[in-house]
């Protein structure tokens, strides 16, 4: 397919053209080292398993901002007479970025596309005019829309929460957004939609009944799928855990909590997870253990790919180059049999030192270039070593017989203590942790 490279008047990204692969021997900062997109991997291209998406939010709305200083970068397409004007500038930029990398998605909240209006018609009518460019947008240059969401958290009357808000008046204004968000995910042929509830949970449990909040929540998302499944909405759900930040505890804590959540509420049919990297280790565990976590709950829905630092525990939205990481990643992907409807969306932002335009494209070269080498680790780790094998002889004793029959439930309490007493004390039987780590050295 033919892909122009930008489609408005001005060329944001003078003097970048589109993204090639050079291969590892390249010292070219504009080109992939490792991302083939037509590569086969398996009986995948590399494009086909990993489904990259570019972030709207961060690539051309946030310029560089944190609590103590104020914007270090300046965007040519902020450089319009109104906010209208602005939005269609900047959705020039995008897609000039999204054509040049070569990536087929892109994601995007409401407010990020189109600017909020004095009242609810007009902000609905900004997005659904914005909408519209963009539908052009995507047939003239073949890119797609992974998923949509709307931003319920960055205005003030969203400070004491959306759908979870003790004001029942702030839910109605969270839900008119939801239904143009949706309207505009399916005018746009989006895979998924989003939900990331930002400020669903709670700063101080003295003034908050968690019990009421976490219904609302669970009615708000019943509301939403069946508003989604009747206007088209044929794509998948997400929530996108996170522990907290801004709020002190926010109700989608980690996957295991929305998958119990999404069961409690009857939601695990429409509803998967969206798992961001750096939200998983904001919740104290790993980015691979929050896949694990979906994937084997069936609910293994995309990704947000980024990472945090180390060294302190902030949701700092890196681009993801920790290979060791990526590898972990897409080792649970591609046992899960991989992506489906989702992605890889790229929720990562550069530094705010990182002021030059060609940095927003390395730091995503360097995004996709891990990825791709993850996934051809990921792929040979899985099919010419034996630690799938090795993993599943570790259960070899419920394969048949009384494990077996356990399995099945079969087995009552005291009957699986007259086979402790009647077998005696089992082997010793390593677990093997080392074995497993050097293999995974091995194949990086
Ligand atoms: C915030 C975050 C969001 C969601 C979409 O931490 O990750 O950008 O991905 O609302
Ligand atoms: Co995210």
């Amino acid at each position: 397919m033919s892909r122009s490279v930008f489609q408005g008047d001005k060329e944001f990204f003078p003097g970048i053209g589109k993204i090639a692969f050079e291969g590892r021997e390249s010292d070219n900062p504009l080109a992939f080292k490792f991302y083939d997109a037509d590569k086969k991997v398996g009986d995948k291209t590399m494009e086909e398993h990993l489904r990259f998406a570019v972030c709207y939010w961060h690539t051309f709305c946030a310029k560089g901002s944190d609590p103590f200083g104020v914007d270090t970068q300046a965007f040519a397409w902020d450089d319009a007479a109104d906010e209208m004007g602005a939005a269609r500038l900047k959705m020039d930029a995008a897609f000039e970025l999204f054509s040049k990398l070569g990536v087929p998605y892109y994601c995007f909240h409401d407010r990020d596309m189109a600017p909020e209006g004095a009242t609810v018609a007009e902000s609905e009518n900004n997005l659904a005019t914005l909408t519209e460019l963009a539908l052009e947008r995507q047939s003239a240059t073949g890119l797609k829309l992974l998923w949509g969401t709307a931003n319920l958290f960055g205005h003030p009357r969203y400070m004491n929460g959306a759908a979870t808000n003790p004001d029942f008046a702030v839910v109605t204004h969270a839900a008119a957004q939801v239904k143009a968000a949706l309207d505009a995910t399916v005018t746009l042929g989006g895979e998924n939609y989003v939900f990331w509830g930002g400020r669903e949970g709670y700063v101080s449990l003295l003034n908050t009944n968690t019990r009421r909040e976490i219904d609302h929540l669970g009615a708000f998302l019943a509301a939403a799928r069946d508003y989604g499944r009747s206007i088209g909405f044929e794509g998948t759900f997400l929530i996108e855990p996170k522990p907290m930040e801004p709020t002190k505890h926010q109700y989608d804590f980690d996957a295991q909590t929305v998958i119990g959540f999404l069961r409690h509420y009857g939601l695990q049919d429409d509803f998967k997870v969206n798992v961001e990297a750096n939200h998983a280790t904001l919740a104290g565990h790993s980015f691979a253990h929050e896949l694990r976590m979906c994937a084997d709950a069936g609910l293994l829905g995309s990704i947000d790919a980024n990472r945090g630092d180390p060294q302190n525990g902030w949701d700092t939205d890196q681009f993801p180059v920790d290979l060791y990481d990526a590898v972990g990643a897409m080792q649970v992907v591609l046992e899960a049999g991989g992506l489906g409807s989702g992605g890889l969306n790229f929720d990562a932002k550069v530094r705010r030192e990182s002021v030059d335009m060609e940095d927003i494209f390395i730091g995503h070269i360097g995004g996709m270039d891990s990825f791709a080498r993850g996934l051809e680790i990921a792929h040979r780790l899985i099919t010419n070593s034996s630690l799938v094998q090795q993993r599943e002889a570790r259960y070899a004793s419920f394969d048949d017989g009384d494990g077996a029959a356990f399995e099945r439930g079969e087995l009552d309490l005291a009957k699986l203590r007259d086979l402790a007493a009647t077998n005696g004390e089992p082997a010793h039987v390593s677990g093997r942790q080392e074995w497993y780590e050097n293999l995974v050295n091995q194949y990086i």
